[in-house]
């Protein structure tokens, strides 16, 4: 149910705007501006996602992405309608997209213009989106550098750098959860009054819990710490495992629910298949917000300092403990 506060339902709009007064008094207005420009594109997406079937956006656009990987319809009208949204921003100075080969600049940086770089997975778990099953978007914001030689060094920034990430996930819901670093909020999508409503504040993730979330056909490639890891949990009795294959799905279980989510290097992807600056970073940045951790194997993924934009990485993320019970099979070795 949405939380009220003085009897009033809080939009995100509101809870952003409250969150600066308290963090950031005296800002202009601009990073919620941007944020706006975001939940927006999230509505148009999820008003899409919705009527899948109904209208022509199932199935396969005929081409492939910079990554070589199948583009679906859905995943260029989400990559629009974010580059739309966010091209209305004057405090946009640079996007990039999964979709997109390089990052694009919007206008230079200076004290009025351009201070934020904003990057994004516009339809995560694609190939769920002709069987029904969720699909996400996933979206990160970092200072956009002044005095900086080119587009390529005012983007690759370590996730540690990043000033806002979050995740809308297509479900039984819209279900948005942000973080700006001071904790983690969510907030479910009244369709009747196209507003995103404060359904939780301050998530904290589970201390532990039975659940381990992978795609277990790749077992036989996995390195083996991560199949000791596998067989001590199975061994356990009490794990289970849950995999829906977006990623953005499986994290939001076990934000809520605990457990951990593991993509090993295997032997197709050997530097592990999920994309670090785009897909990884929000997610860690928002699980370390909710007392959660997050690490590609040997180091924490938010201090992993990329060399492209499209950079994958190794990833196991969840609560801190179920992260140490992966680690410790890694570690030991
Ligand atoms: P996408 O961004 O092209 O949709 O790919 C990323 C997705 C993640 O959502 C998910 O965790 C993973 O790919 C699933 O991969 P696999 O099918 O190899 O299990
Ligand atoms: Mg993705």
């Amino acid at each position: 149910m949405p939380i009220k506060r003085n009897g009033q339902f809080i939009t995100i709009q509101q809870h952003i705007v409250e969150a600066q007064r308290k963090y950031r008094p005296g800002s202009s207005g601009e990073f919620s501006w941007l944020l706006s420009a975001i939940t927006l594109a999230t509505k148009i997406i999820a008003s899409h996602v919705r009527r899948a079937g109904l209208v022509d956006v199932w199935g396969e656009q005929g081409t492939t992405n910079v990554q070589g990987e199948t583009v679906q319809k859905l995943d260029l009208l989400a990559n629009e309608a974010l580059k739309n949204a966010l091209g209305y921003r004057d405090s946009v100075g640079i996007i990039a997209s999964e979709e997109d080969n390089e990052p694009r600049v919007l206008q230079e940086v200076d004290e009025a213009h351009g201070r934020y770089i904003v990057m994004f997975d516009p339809l995560d778990g694609s190939s769920n989106i002709d069987v029904n099953v969720s699909v996400g978007t996933i979206f990160t914001v970092f200072r956009n550098p002044p005095e900086v030689a080119s587009t390529e060094e005012s983007v690759l920034q370590p996730g540690a750098e990043q000033v806002a990430a979050g995740y809308v996930v297509y479900g039984s819901s819209a279900i948005l959860v942000y973080t700006t670093g001071h904790g983690v909020h969510m907030f479910t999508l009244d369709p009747d009054y196209g507003a995103y409503l404060l359904t939780r504040e301050n998530i904290r993730m589970p201390e532990h819990a039975p659940h381990y979330s992978c795609n277990e056909a790749y077992y036989h490639t996995f390195p083996s710490a991560y199949q000791r890891y596998l067989a001590w949990a199975k061994s356990e009795g009490e794990f289970s495992s849950r995999y829906i294959g977006s990623l953005v799905a499986d994290f939001h279980r076990i934000l809520l629910k605990g457990g951990v989510f593991l993509y090993p290097p295997t032997e197709k992807q050997p530097d592990g298949k999920l994309r670090l600056m785009y897909e990884a970073n929000p997610i860690a940045f928002i699980a370390e917000q909710a007392g959660g951790a997050a690490s590609d194997g040997s180091r924490r993924v938010l201090t992993v300092e990329p060399n492209t934009v499209h950079d994958r990485t190794p990833l196991i993320i969840g609560t801190q403990r179920n992260v140490n019970e992966v680690l410790h099979f890694i570690q030991k070795r």
